[in-house]
């Protein structure tokens, strides 16, 4: 896409075109002086920011090695990716993982360049004030965010599947002279993968396939990657759904449906909450269903509410209006609401009816 002479009927393709040229070329200058550089992400790193982060620190590496190796008195650089939380151990097959630095492990605090990956600064936790340091900071992200204008240099495109999609167009820019190898097409491919739901969501593009398919081209191990992310599960996850599945109930139309995960269940199967992934999505997908939702009594006195809908009720504004911090897309969100389960559940479930009726 870089590259490439657009088509001069298409003027908005031109303007992005010559702007993620001018980035990379920006980039690749302030590479060129850096000494040290700072990669990091949301607190608790994703499939595409995981795989990000790892992406640019061998692009980096490649990078900071072809620029050395012309000056005449060439001077070190060190590259440090880490995040408020370690990626968890699923991730485990990404090429170069160990390079990760935990975070209670990092001893230096100022950085000429920081790199925060989808996701705005805001969303770093323990690494916000590392960030608040660096001397340059680059945003490289596919979020609407209203702090990237906080950056030196803003890469924001919401319409881009991933961050990965992002960051292969480094391997296609003159100025960076970085080869794709099976580890960084593996990073990519994850990223690609986990954010598109393997292809499946709308925000996969022609552009999205043509990238997959020169990832594929290294011979990586595509379907170990999918059966790495999506399929394997540890037991308690099982557990945790065997748990839920008994709480399952809809109501007198079956448009709606629901389920529960008590703090008694997540500490009978010894599951962490965020192994929960996946369970309102099949709940979402069952026929003739129009809203779905999981109520989880994380604590006594509040309870996290996940809601999917195909449609009929716009479930992001129904979450704004139940909490100034509840949020999301009208087909998936989430708010977090004060209270008991015993009052909450039943409070959420006739709004939602509530909703439904209306559309009807
Ligand atoms: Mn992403």
């Amino acid at each position: 896409m870089v590259a490439a002479v657009p088509r001069c009927d298409d003027r908005v393709a031109l303007l992005a075109t010559m702007q993620t040229d001018q980035i990379l070329t920006t980039l690749q200058e302030k590479i060129a002086s850096a000494a040290s550089i700072l990669i990091t992400g949301q607190y608790n790193p994703d499939g595409d920011s995981i795989g990000s982060e790892l992406a640019l620190y061998d692009i980096l590496t490649q990078q900071v090695r072809a620029d050395r190796s012309r000056a005449a008195s060439p001077s070190a650089c060190t590259i440090t990716i880490v995040n408020d939380t370690l990626p968890p151990a699923h991730y485990g097959f990404l090429p170069q993982i160990e390079i990760v630095t935990p975070f209670e492990h990092l001893t230096q605090t100022a950085f000429d360049v920081g790199f925060i990956l989808d996701a705005g600064r805001d969303r770093t936790g323990r690494v916000l004030p590392i960030v608040e340091q660096c001397r340059y900071t680059v945003n490289i992200d596919h979020h609407r965010s209203r702090l990237a204008s906080q950056e030196n240099l803003a890469w924001v495109d919401p319409d881009v599947s991933s961050v990965a999609e992002m960051i292969y167009a480094f391997l296609e820019h003159p100025a960076w002279q970085v080869t794709l190898h099976a580890d960084i097409a593996t990073c990519l491919y994850t990223g690609l993968i986990y954010d598109t739901g393997s292809f499946r969501y709308p925000s996969t593009t022609a552009r999205t396939l043509s990238i997959a398919a020169k990832l594929l081209e290294t011979g990586i191990d595509f379907a170990g990657i999918a059966e790495h992310l999506f399929l394997e599960k540890p037991f308690a996850a099982l557990q945790l759904l065997q748990g839920v599945l008994q709480s399952l109930q809809r109501n007198a139309t079956d448009e709606m449906i629901w389920g529960v995960i008590t703090q008694e269940l997540l500490h009978a199967v010894q599951a962490r909450p965020e192994q929960d992934e996946g369970i309102i999505t099949q709940y979402a997908f069952t026929q003739g269903v129009k809203v779905a939702i999981l109520f989880k009594e994380y604590s006594a006195t509040e309870v996290k509410i996940s809601l999917r809908s195909r449609g009929a009720v716009d479930v992001g504004r129904f979450a704004r209006q139940m909490s100034v911090e509840g949020g999301g897309h009208p087909r998936a969100a989430g708010c977090t609401l004060p209270g008991t389960l015993a009052e909450i559940k039943p409070l959420v479930i006739q709004k939602l009816q509530e909703e439904l009726v209306r559309r009807h």
